[in-house]
C-alpha cells in the first residue's frame, strides 16, 4: 500500500465524539513517548499530522485520521506517564476500555514497544488485554535508529519473549528517524484490510 492521502478526522475523549463506524480502524497503543505518532507521521509521510514531542503525555485524547479516504489509523494516548493523578489515570482507563472495547471497526491494535528495553509490566499488561479482546498480532519495536545490529536483534528475541508472542504474531522493527520498517507495516495493515 502507498498512504497518499492524510487527515486528521477529530480528536475524542468519549464515545459520542468518535466518528461514524463506516470504515476500518487500526490503533497505536503503547506507552507515552514510545513514538506513536511519530510512527503516524512516518507512515503518512507528514511531518507534523500528529503532534509529537520529546516530553511524554503529549498525546491526552484518542485522534482519528483518515487514510487514503478509506480506512482511518487511531493515536491512542499513551500509558506509564509517571506525572499523571490518579483521577486522571482511571479516566484515562476508562477512555481506552470505552474504545477498544466498543468499537465495531476496529481491526487491530499495533502494540508500540521500545526496542532499547525489555517491554514494562504495562506493555506486558497491555499486550495481554489486546490478546483477550482479540486485538492483538503486529507489534512494532520503535527507535531502532538507537541500536545496533547486533543490539536489536537480541532485544526483538527479548521481546518476543516478555510479550510471549505467537508464531502468527508480527514484530517489526522501526525508525521514525531512520525511516525504517514502514514497508513492513504497510504491507501488515494491507493485508488486515484483506487486500
Ligand atoms: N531516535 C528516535 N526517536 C524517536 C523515534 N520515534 C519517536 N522518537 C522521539 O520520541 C519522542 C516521543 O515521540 P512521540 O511520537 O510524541 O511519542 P508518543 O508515543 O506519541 O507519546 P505520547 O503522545 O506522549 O503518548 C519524540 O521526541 C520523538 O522525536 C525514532 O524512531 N527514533
Ligand atoms: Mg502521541
Amino acid at each position: 500500500m502507498k498512504i497518499t492521502s492524510s487527515e486528521f478526522l477529530c480528536s475524542a475523549a468519549k464515545k459520542g465524539q468518535y466518528p461514524d463506524e463506516s470504515l476500518p480502524e487500526i490503533a497505536f497503543a503503547g506507552r507515552s513517548n514510545v513514538g506513536k505518532s511519530s510512527l503516524l507521521n512516518l507512515l503518512t509521510n507528514r511531518r507534523s499530522l500528529a503532534k509529537v514531542s520529546s516530553s511524554p503525555g503529549k498525546t491526552r485524547t484518542i485522534n482519528f485520521f483518515l487514510i487514503n479516504g478509506e480506512f482511518r489509523i487511531v493515536d491512542l494516548p499513551g500509558y506509564g506517564y509517571a506525572k499523571v493523578s490518579r483521577a486522571e489515570s482511571e479516566s484515562w482507563g476508562r477512555m481506552m476500555e470505552d474504545y477498544l472495547e466498543n468499537r465495531p471497526n476496529l481491526l487491530k491494535v499495533v502494540q508500540l514497544v521500545d526496542s532499547r528495553h525489555e517491554p514494562s509490566a504495562q506493555d506486558v499488561q497491555m499486550y495481554e488485554y489486546l490478546r483477550y479482546h482479540g486485538l492483538s498480532g503486529i507489534v512494532a519495536a520503535t527507535k531502532c535508529d538507537k541500536l545496533s545490529k547486533n543490539e536489536l536483534s537480541r532485544n526483538l528475541s527479548l521481546i518476543k519473549k516478555t510479550l510471549s508472542l505467537g508464531e502468527d504474531d508480527i514484530i517489526i522493527a522501526v525508525s521514525a528517524l531512520k525511516r525504517t520498517g514502514t514497508e513492513e507495516l504497510l504491507a501488515c495493515l494491507d493485508g488486515l484490510l484483506e487486500r
